[in-house]
């Protein structure tokens, strides 16, 4: 089972993945990725959703319109583990149009 990162990962992790932040109320991080239009967005997401197929790790996510706010955590390990960081990194090289 993948463990929950120590404090010193999670910070060298965050650190390479701008934007994105503690979550306030949880073991989770998130971002708010604003997109040119709703097209945009939904592209992003539908990208988004084969690479989640294939980490086997999902998101939770919350579409309006141009706006796509993403929070990643890992439901078995009750907290943000190596396979969060994995999916934010995806996200990240889609959202860039490099992924
Ligand atoms: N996605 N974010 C997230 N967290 C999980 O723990 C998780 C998942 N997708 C699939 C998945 N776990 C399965 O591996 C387990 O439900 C069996």
């Amino acid at each position: 089972m993948t463990e929950r990162l120590s404090p010193a990962r999670r910070r060298e992790a965050l650190a390479g993945l701008p934007g994105w932040q503690d979550a306030e109320d949880r073991d989770a991080i998130s971002k708010v990725f604003t997109f040119a239009d709703f097209n945009a967005a939904f592209g992003f997401m539908s990208r988004v959703a084969l690479a989640a197929e294939k980490l086997d790790h999902h998101p939770e996510w919350f579409n309006v319109y141009r706006t796509v706010s993403v929070t990643l955590s890992t439901h078995d390990a009750g907290g943000v583990t190596e396979r969060d960081i994995s999916l934010a990194t995806a996200m990240e090289a889609i959202a860039a149009g490099t992924g």
